[in-house]
C-alpha cells in the first residue's frame, strides 16, 4: 500500500473558477474573500483541496489564462494579502489549496513579451517563438484553438509569433533553458508560500517541433508536430526535479489530445513528471470536432470502452488520473450526458456515482453538486467566451449555417455554460452577488440552488456528500481492479472493483426507461450483498426492473 498512500489518490478535488464563485463586494465578480467566506460550505461538503482557476494579474482577453504577472493577483480578486489569508483559512480548516498554472504561454501583456517584440536583439526575444513569414504569409499552416492562424505578425520586427490559443496569449519557447529557469524560480516562489500543488494547463504542449511543418488538415492543424512533442518528458522530468519534488507538491497536468496509450509516458511508476493526467476523450463523445463545433449522437458502449482503456492501462503501471465530468471548459454534464428536465436528479446523481466509482482522484466542479445545468442564450451577442465568440463571427461570415444553427450550437457547446454564477439561493442573483453579476445567472436557480439542495435530504447536494463518505470507507473504491461487466449491453453501465479481498459492484442504467433485469450477470446475486448507496434510496429484488437513470453501489 506504500506506493499508493499519497494523499491526492485518496482525496476529492473541487474546482473553483474564482469569477463565478462568490463575490464579497457588490462589483459582480466573484473573488478571494468571497471563496475564504465559503470555506464552511466546502469542509461541511468533505472535499480535501480545492483547485482554484487563475487568479494571477491578467488583463482578461481568456479569463486569467493569459497570465501578465505570475506574483501578483489580479486586482479584481483582491490582494496577495488576500491570497496569503485564504491559504491560511483553508489550511485551518483541513482543505489543501492547488493552483493553476499556466507556463504554454503568457500575455501579451507580461513584461517579457513586451520586451521581446521591441527588438530582435532583445534579451527576452528567445523567450516567445519568432519565425519569418513564408511566400504565403504566416511560417506554416497551425491554427489557433480560438480560430483562424496560430501565428501572428508583429510589424515592428517584422516577424510572426506563435499563439496556440489567442493572439493575446504568445507561446513560450520552452528550448531556451533561461526561460525555463524563471519560470521554476516562480513556481518555487509559490511552493513556499505554501501552495499544495499545481493544475499545469496545456502542459503537453510545451514542446514544439523545432522544424515546424505544416499539420495534417483537421482539427487543430499542426497538433502532432506540439501535443506530446519532441522534448516533453525531458521538460517535465527536469521540471519535477527543480520544484515540485523538492516541496512534495502535487502536480496534475491538464493533457488535450493525450491517449490512454501515451498516458503512461507521463505517470507511469517509471517515470517522474506528473502525478495525474487530465484526459479528454471521455467527454469528447457529443461533438465531432472542437473547432468545428459540431455535434454528433453517441453510444454508450463508447463511453464504456474509453473509460474502461483508460482503467485498465493506467493500473499496468500504477498512473493516476483525474475522474471529473465538468470544468470550466465544459458544458454542464447533465444537460450532456444526462437528462436536465424530466430525470435532473436522477441522472445527476446515476453519472456521480460512475465519477466515485472509479480508479483515480474524482474532481468536482463548482455547482455540479447542485446539479447546474446548461443556460439558456437568447441572441447570438449573448456570448461572453473568446472561444464562443470567435466561432459565431466566423460562422455567419462562412454563411453556411442560419442564425437558429449558429445559437443552437454555440448554446450547447459554449463554455459561458459552465462560468455562470454559482446559485446559492433562491434571491436575487442567486445569492451570488448584491451588484450586477459579469455573467447572467441561470434562470433555473429558483429551483437550483445550495439552500435548497441543504435543506432537502433527498438532494443532489447530499448525494454527492454520500458518494464522498462512501470513497474515505472503501479503499476498493479507489484502488487496483477495475473489471468491466456486460461489455456489450447498450443501456447498462455495469463493473466491478477489487482491492484486497474487497469486492464492490457497480450499476448504472443510461437511460430514462426501466430496464428489463434479465442483464443483471449472476455476480450481483450473491445472498449477502449489500446496498452501500443507491440514488433510489431502496433495494428492490434484483429481478425488479431498474428505474430510469438508477445507480447501485453495492458490496459483494
Ligand atoms: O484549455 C485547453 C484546451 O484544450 C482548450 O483549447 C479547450 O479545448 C477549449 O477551452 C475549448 O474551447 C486550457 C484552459 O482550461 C482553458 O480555459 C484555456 O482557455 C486554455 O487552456 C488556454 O490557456
Ligand atoms: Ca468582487
Amino acid at each position: 500500500m506504500d506506493k499508493d498512500s499519497q494523499w491526492w489518490q485518496q482525496a476529492v478535488i473541487y474546482q473553483i473558477y474564482p469569477r463565478s464563485f462568490n463575490d464579497s463586494n457588490g462589483d459582480g465578480i466573484g473573488d478571494l474573500q468571497g471563496i475564504i467566506d465559503r470555506v464552511d460550505y466546502l469542509e461541511q461538503l468533505g472535499v480535501d483541496a480545492v483547485w482554484l482557476n487563475p487568479v494571477y494579474q491578467s488583463p482578461n482577453d481568456d479569463n486569467g489564462y493569459d497570465i501578465s504577472n505570475y506574483r501578483s493577483i489580479m486586482d479584481e480578486f483582491g490582494t496577495m494579502k488576500d491570497m496569503d489569508k485564504l491559504l491560511e483559512t483553508f489550511h485551518d480548516h483541513g482543505i489543501k489549496v492547488i493552483m493553476d498554472l499556466v507556463l504554454n504561454h503568457t500575455s501579451d501583456e507580461h513584461p517579457w513579451f513586451i520586451n521581446s517584440r521591441s527588438s530582435k536583439n532583445s534579451q527576452y526575444r528567445n523567450y516567445y517563438i519568432w519565425k519569418p513569414g513564408t511566400d504565403e504569409g504566416p511560417p506554416n499552416n497551425w491554427t489557433s484553438a480560438f480560430g483562424g492562424s496560430a501565428w501572428e505578425y508583429d510589424p515592428q520586427t517584422e516577424e510572426y509569433y506563435l499563439h496556440l490559443f489567442s493572439r493575446k496569449q504568445p507561446d513560450l519557447n520552452w528550448e531556451n533553458p533561461d526561460l525555463r529557469q524563471d519560470l521554476y524560480q516562480m513556481i518555487n516562489w509559490w511552493l513556499e508560500k505554501g501552495i499544495d500543488g499545481f493544475r499545469l494547463d496545456v502542459i503537453n504542449f510545451i514542446s514544439k517541433n523545432q522544424n515546424f511543418p505544416d499539420g495534417q488538415p483537421g482539427e487543430a492543424v499542426g497538433k502532432e508536430h506540439y501535443a506530446n512533442g519532441p522534448r516533453i518528458h525531458e521538460f517535465l522530468s527536469e521540471m519535477a526535479e527543480k520544484t515540485f519534488d523538492k516541496h512534495r507538491a502535487m502536480a496534475v497536468g491538464e493533457t488535450p489530445f493525450l491517449t490512454s496509450d501515451q498516458a503512461l509516458d507521463f505517470v507511469g511508476e517509471d517515470s517522474n513528471e506528473l502525478d495525474m493526467v487530465i484526459p479528454f476523450e471521455p467527454l469528447e463523445l457529443d461533438r465531432i470536432d472542437r473547432e468545428n463545433w459540431q455535434i454528433r449522437d453517441w453510444e454508450l458502449r463508447e463511453l464504456k470502452n474509453i473509460i474502461s482503456s483508460w482503467q485498465r492501462k493506467l493500473q499496468e503501471k500504477n498512473g493516476w488520473v483525474s475522474l471529473y465530468f465538468n470544468n470550466h471548459d465544459q458544458p454542464r454534464i447533465v444537460s450532456r450526458y444526462g437528462d436536465d428536465n424530466q430525470y435532473h436528479r436522477q441522472s445527476a446523481t446515476m453519472l456521480a456515482t460512475l465519477l466515485f466509482t472509479l480508479r483515480g482522484t474524482p474532481f468536482i466542479y463548482q455547482g455540479e453538486e447542485i446539479g447546474m445545468t446548461n443556460t439558456e442564450f437568447s441572441g447570438l451577442d449573448d456570448f461572453d467566451d473568446i472561444g464562443t465568440r470567435n466561432f459565431v463571427r466566423e460562422a455567419r461570415e462562412a454563411g453556411q449555417l442560419n442564425r437558429e444553427e449558429i445559437l443552437r450550437l454555440a448554446s450547447y457547446l459554449s463554455r459561458d455554460n459552465a462560468r455562470t454564477p454559482k446559485q446559492w439561493d433562491d434571491s436575487r442573483y442567486a445569492g451570488f452577488t448584491t451588484g450586477q453579476p459579469w455573467l447572467k445567472v441561470n434562470p433555473d436557480y429558483p429551483c437550483i440552488n445550495v439552500k435548497k439542495a441543504l435543506a432537502d435530504q433527498d438532494s443532489i447536494l447530499h448525494y454527492y456528500k454520500k458518494l464522498i463518505k462512501l470513497r474515505k470507507k472503501y479503499p476498493s473504491l479507489v484502488y487496483d481492479e477495475y473489471r468491466l461487466l456486460l461489455e456489450d449491453d447498450p443501456i447498462l453501465f455495469t463493473y466491478l472493483r477489487r482491492y484486497q479481498d474487497q469486492t464492490i459492484g457497480v450499476i448504472l442504467n443510461f437511460v430514462g426507461d426501466k430496464t428489463p433485469d434479465e442483464r443483471l450477470p449472476g455476480k450481483f446475486a450473491v445472498a449477502d450483498r449489500e446496498l452501500l448507496l443507491g440514488n433510489y434510496g431502496d433495494d428492490p429484488n434484483l429481478s425488479e426492473n431498474l428505474r430510469p437513470y438508477e445507480a447501485r453501489i453495492y458490496k459483494l
